[in-house]
């Protein structure tokens, strides 16, 4: 279902938009939990989700992401974050031109997966790349007084690469290399949107600044032992 081929421009572009990997009713089922913990906590990020919900977890677990990771980082992988966000209609604001590895660095890098739970259009806040961007390596993050958004500081008034809105359908997932410089921006829509993102590092990487909590990573994928005999 997700050949090789998928992931060729990975290593370039620093991302890649699978094809249609979930159905219909998977998604309908991961938004509904997702809907129903929003519906408790508020807020435009919820991060932890799928730790205390068996069936995001399960979703987590998903053959689909099992699969991003050993095209990407290997088939030993831990789960280290995962964040259900949303934009309201007309509204939400621009979460700044960032690297994910500026919340994390981390060696080797890790990837982040995104995919869109109401609507994937760029217009509704949805997310836009930098493609080859990754190249720069980490770069300082700066914190916005404003908003408390860490966001790629200087470098995100001229970035580097032409950068291109993603548009995506339902069961679409955009994979991230933890270095790709991305970006949302507001909801110009009548359509709330509501996302799911999850990210895995190699079970061997090193976090280099961790301020996570000790349980923030979960080993997830293993890939077979062979059987003592
Ligand atoms: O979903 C969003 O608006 C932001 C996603 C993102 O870029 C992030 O969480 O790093």
């Amino acid at each position: 279902m997700l050949s090789a081929s998928v992931f060729a421009t990975f290593a370039e572009d620093g991302y890649v938009v699978t094809p249609v990997v979930f159905s219909r009713s998977e998604i309908l089922v991961v938004r509904k939990e997702c809907e129903r913990i929003r519906a408790r906590t508020g807020g435009w990020i919820v991060l932890g989700a799928a730790r205390e919900n068996a069936r995001l977890f399960e979703f987590v677990k998903h053959d689909v992401f099992q699969r991003i990771c050993t095209m990407t980082i290997g088939s030993d992988a831990d789960l280290f974050f995962e964040g259900i966000l949303h934009k309201p209609s007309r509204g939400g604001r621009e979460l700044r031109w960032h690297q994910d590895s500026g919340y994390g660095r981390t060696d080797p890098s890790f990837i982040s997966c995104w995919l869109p739970l109401s609507t994937g259009s760029a217009a509704a806040g949805g997310l836009w790349v930098a493609p080859g961007s990754h190249v720069l390596g980490p770069i300082k993050h700066t914190r916005s007084p404003a908003t408390s958004e860490q966001y790629a500081g200087p470098v995100s008034e001229t970035i580097p690469a032409p950068s291109r809105p993603l548009d995506l359908a339902l069961g679409q997932v955009v994979v991230l290399h933890s270095e790709l410089l991305h970006r949302t921006g507001p909801n110009e829509t009548d359509i709330d949107r509501l996302s799911f993102q999850c990210g895995f590092a190699g079970a061997s990487t090193r976090f280099l600044d961790d301020g996570l909590p000790a349980d923030h990573r979960v080993p997830i994928f293993r890939s077979p032992t062979e059987s003592a005999v």
